[in-house]
């Protein structure tokens, strides 16, 4: 039995993802254990998420900071305290500084809904219709400096479908998240997903571009 790892989530919404990894851990074998939810946002539906579960929360509002750096620096204070192996990003949509990236290398990861290196940023569902993709999805990736940019870990490819609008792609491609987010994070927990120079390694191995590769 490997130990637990300490894990740190910050969000800034309704926390599915979330809800997703909290449900993960309650399989009994998981090696997982979320010490803490941080939002940027004292309204945000996650954090009722994470009392539900029992879990410690802590509001760290960016607005009354002067500035990124100093945001981050608090933010960096505040995950520390929980001493995490692992800080995780569900929905947290405040861009993090090279200082706040760099003090977590290798141990920071993000889920984004798009099939990176396509649409990095917002409104991801939205223009891979406009593009008329066939494909779509959600990849999870180690958080580098460059935005969205991050070695890749794991992607879930689903079809596009004819008369889908943003809000169905979007609602297709959750599932996929709440699938692929809860694996990643067993993964590193597990002590098989690491970060090194050349990229992302699973069980030593380096992974291709696309990160490990799922298609529904
Ligand atoms: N920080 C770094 N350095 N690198 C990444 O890859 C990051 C990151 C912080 C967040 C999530 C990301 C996504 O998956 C993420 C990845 C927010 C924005 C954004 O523009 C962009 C990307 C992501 C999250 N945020 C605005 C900002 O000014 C605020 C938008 C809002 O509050 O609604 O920070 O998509
Ligand atoms: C998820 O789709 C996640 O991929 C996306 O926000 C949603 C959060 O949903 N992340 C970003 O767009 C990061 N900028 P949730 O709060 O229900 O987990």
């Amino acid at each position: 039995m490997s130990q637990t790892c300490d894990v740190v989530v910050l969000l800034s919404g309704t926390g599915s993802n979330l809800q997703a990894l909290i449900d993960s851990t309650r399989t009994g074998d998981s090696p997982v254990r979320i010490a803490a939810v941080i939002s940027n946002r004292a309204d945000a539906y996650g954090l009722q998420r994470a009392r539900d579960a029992g879990i410690d929360t802590r509001t760290l509002d960016h607005k009354a900071f002067e500035g990124r750096e100093a945001f981050d620096a608090a933010l960096i204070e505040l995950i520390d305290a929980f001493n995490p192996k692992l800080v995780v990003l569900a929905g947290f949509m405040r861009i993090l500084s090279a200082g706040f990236v760099r003090h977590y290398q290798g141990r920071l990861l993000n889920i984004h809904p798009s099939l990176l290196p396509k649409y990095k940023g917002l409104h991801t569902h939205q223009r891979a219709l406009e593009a008329g993709d066939a494909e779509h999805g959600c990849s999870v990736h180690f958080v580098t400096e460059e935005l969205d940019g991050g070695p890749l870990v794991v992607q879930a490819v689903i079809p596009v479908e004819l008369h889908d609008s943003p809000q169905s792609l979007a609602q297709r491609v959750h599932v996929q998240e709440h699938l692929i987010y809860p694996m990643a994070v067993r993964w590193f927990a597990e002590g098989r997903l690491s970060l090194d120079d050349q990229g992302a390694l699973l069980d030593g191995q380096l992974l291709a571009a696309s990160g490990h590769l799922i298609r529904i």
